[in-house]
């Protein structure tokens, strides 16, 4: 069974890879090199599904599964921000560093060091004839100094409940763990294998 990413963050790419080890794991761009995706869904699971529908459609083939991931981090005390609008919240194109330099400058505003805040995964996994989402949550909070170079995005400014240390400075099995695209991840693993077995039957 092949299974396709529809995501091009590199990040992202290695952490759903240590989930399934045995499993031929693949981003797409291996595929079909680098393609734009138009993410204009007002939810996590809307633009999962819009990225893995569009790379299934583009594959046009009915023996692979693809699987994304949609996801961000929320802070209630900055209204929600930046939501599902992490990966460009110091606009179209910004780095992870952009963005997170924009949160921690947002904290600031407020006057705030630290504030509670999540992780949200959408996992959408698209076969022939089926298309499902998961979800996934990781809680904790966001303080104003980044510390570590593990993880991507905002681990470095990310604190998960329990712990002391960011995702930045934490093992990376830690987050493997706790975190939302595992948990979501966990839910779609049997999913991915019983549409595996209905595609090796087909042929
Ligand atoms: P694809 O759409 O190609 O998958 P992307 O990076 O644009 O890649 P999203 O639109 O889902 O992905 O944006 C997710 C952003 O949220 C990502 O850029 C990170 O900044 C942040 N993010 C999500 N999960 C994270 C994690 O586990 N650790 C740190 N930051 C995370």
């Amino acid at each position: 069974m092949q299974i396709i990413l529809a995501t091009s963050n590199k990040g992202k790419v290695r952490e759903i890879r240590t989930l399934f080890e045995g499993e031929e794991v693949l981003p797409f761009a291996d595929l079909l090199g680098p393609m734009e995706i138009e993410e204009n869904g007002d939810t996590f699971a809307q633009n999962a599904l819009i990225k893995a529908r569009a790379i299934f459609d583009t594959l046009k083939r009915d023996d692979v599964i693809v699987v994304s991931d949609d996801s961000g981090i929320t802070v209630p005390a900055l209204g929600n921000e930046p939501g599902i609008y992490s990966a460009r919240y110091a606009g179209e194109g910004a780095s992870d560093r952009e963005n997170l330099q924009k949160l921690v400058q947002k904290l600031k505003e407020k006057g705030l060091s630290s504030a509670p805040a999540y992780y949200t995964a959408a996992i959408a996994v698209v076969a022939p004839g089926a298309a499902y989402v998961m979800h996934g949550w990781m809680h904790g909070k966001v303080i104003d100094t980044p510390r570590g170079e593990g993880g991507f995005g905002y681990d470095p400014i990310f604190i998960p409940e329990g712990f002391d240390q960011t995702l930045g400075e934490l093992a990376p099995e830690v987050k493997k763990r706790l975190s939302h695209r595992s948990k979501a991840l966990r839910l779609a693993k049997p999913i991915i294998e019983m549409l595996g077995r209905t595609l090796v039957i087909g042929h």
